[in-house]
């Protein structure tokens, strides 16, 4: 679709550049990093000096990037690991960006910077253990008392917590309201258990958020967010990134399958030349040009201000959707091979089946889309 040619400059020079560090510097260390779930500061650091993160941030030391360059940059970085780019989306979409938003200068001063720099890694807490798909149930408590909230609960699955320094955490407070705190590593009762035993993101550390009567000061309350509405809203961009990630998962995938093919004879012939496999791989290659086309239309929209979540919830299933089911038949067209992670398949197959469920799970943005289109909420 000469997608080039839809981009800017400025947007092609980001790809560039995204794509040159994610071949020298992510590439090389990603077999090794899933084999042993081995993490290092310096991916953020890395990132924070290529100037990724919070790349649509106007200020800051940010790059006042546009959507489409945010959404290229998620599919350089996930076109190596889903891991990377779940480490990119909670610290540009999850935590830097509702700071920006929602936060008071003093707090944007304090935090953004650090935080573009990858000197501080934050962590995203809305899912709790009993409230992943419904947060509005969630139990996390802050009582005020004086100058300071004391917050007591826990949230589960909570990406870079294990390793975070700062943490955004959802909770209500005496009178029901949900509101967004800023906690700080070291703060007393606060503790973050990795989930161990993960067979997928196992680049990317996981893990919970645990609060004893945790003392934050009520200078660390988001003061511009009331209510589910806010800490949702937050889901909007990194869904979006992940709806442009996904699909580089899937690229590098069928780039991987279509050279194997290739190389490989069996009954005499190349495997590529097989009606079998130019089917499934013009399927593949279908799937991915209209996914490309639909999130370059979407950040479009979104930065005009035109995007509707529900067309978020569209592209994010679809890409996730679309994304794992071509990763699948890569690695089936490997044969045995596609098992090994020499080759990759395996690893992105298994990282998009976590990326499926994270961000709102496939079904349920299959009742956010059905809500919409037929007035009829079928959650509760
Ligand atoms: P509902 O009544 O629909 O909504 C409450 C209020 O929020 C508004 N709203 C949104 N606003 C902006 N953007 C969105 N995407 C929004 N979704 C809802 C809504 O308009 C309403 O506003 P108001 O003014 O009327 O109060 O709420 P509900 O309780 O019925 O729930 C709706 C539902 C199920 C869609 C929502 O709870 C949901 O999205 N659930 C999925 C949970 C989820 O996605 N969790 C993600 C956790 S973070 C994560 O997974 C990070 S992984 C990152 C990584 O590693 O890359
Ligand atoms: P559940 O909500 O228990 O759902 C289980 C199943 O039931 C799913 O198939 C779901 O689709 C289905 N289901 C639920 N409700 C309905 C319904 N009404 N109708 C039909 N089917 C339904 N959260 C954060 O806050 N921050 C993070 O940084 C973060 N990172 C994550 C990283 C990883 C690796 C993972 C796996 C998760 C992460 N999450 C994070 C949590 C993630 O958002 C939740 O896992 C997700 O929202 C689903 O919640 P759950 O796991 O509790 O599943």
């Amino acid at each position: 679709m000469l997608m080039n040619d839809q981009l800017t400059e400025e947007e092609r020079l980001i790809r560039d550049s995204a794509q040159a560090f994610c071949s020298r510097q992510l590439f090389p260390r990603i077999k090794e990093a899933f084999r042993h779930e081995t993490f290092t500061k310096n991916v953020f650091i890395e990132m924070g000096r290529e100037g990724l993160l919070g790349p649509t941030l106007p200020d800051y030391g940010c790059a006042g990037a546009s959507s489409v360059a945010y959404g290229l940059i998620a599919r350089e970085i996930e076109r190596v690991d889903s891991g990377y780019r779940s480490m990119f989306s909670v610290q540009s979409s999850l935590v830097m960006l509702p700071i920006h938003s929602y936060g008071t200068d003093a707090q944007k001063g304090k935090y953004l910077p650090a935080l573009a720099s990858g000197e501080l890694i934050g962590a995203f807490g809305l899912t709790e253990p009993d409230h992943g798909s419904d947060p509005s149930g969630m139990k996390t408590k802050a009582v005020k008392q004086g100058s300071e909230y004391v917050l007591s609960g826990a949230k589960t699955w909570i990406t870079n917590s294990p390793v975070a320094n700062i943490f955004l955490v959802w909770a209500r407070d005496q009178d029901g309201v949900v509101r967004g705190f800023i906690l700080e590593r070291g703060m007393d009762g606060l503790s973050t258990p990795s989930i161990q035993g993960k067979y997928s993101l196992r680049a990317s550390p996981t893990g919970m958020i645990i609060m004893e009567d945790v003392k934050v000061p009520v200078d660390n309350v988001l003061p511009h967010t009331e209510g589910l509405k806010g800490a949702l809203s937050c889901l909007n961009s990194a869904r979006l990134g992940i709806a442009w990630g996904t699909l580089g998962a899937a690229e590098f995938c069928v780039e991987v399958a279509r050279r194997y093919l290739l190389d490989r004879e069996q009954f005499g012939k190349p495997l590529a030349s097989q009606q079998l496999l130019q089917y499934k791989l013009a399927d593949a290659v279908t799937e991915i040009t209209l996914g490309l086309q639909t999130v370059l239309r979407a950040s479009r929209l979104k930065d005009e201000g035109r995007l509707h979540s529900n067309a978020i919830s569209l592209i994010k299933r679809n890409s996730c959707c679309k994304s794992l089911e071509i990763a699948r038949m890569c690695r089936d067209m490997l044969g045995g091979n596609g098992i090994v992670d020499e080759y990759h398949i395996i690893r992105h197959l298994l990282n998009l089946e976590a990326v499926k469920t994270y961000e709102g799970t496939h079904d349920i943005h299959s009742l956010i889309l059905g809500k919409a289109i037929t007035g009829l909420q079928a959650f509760k």
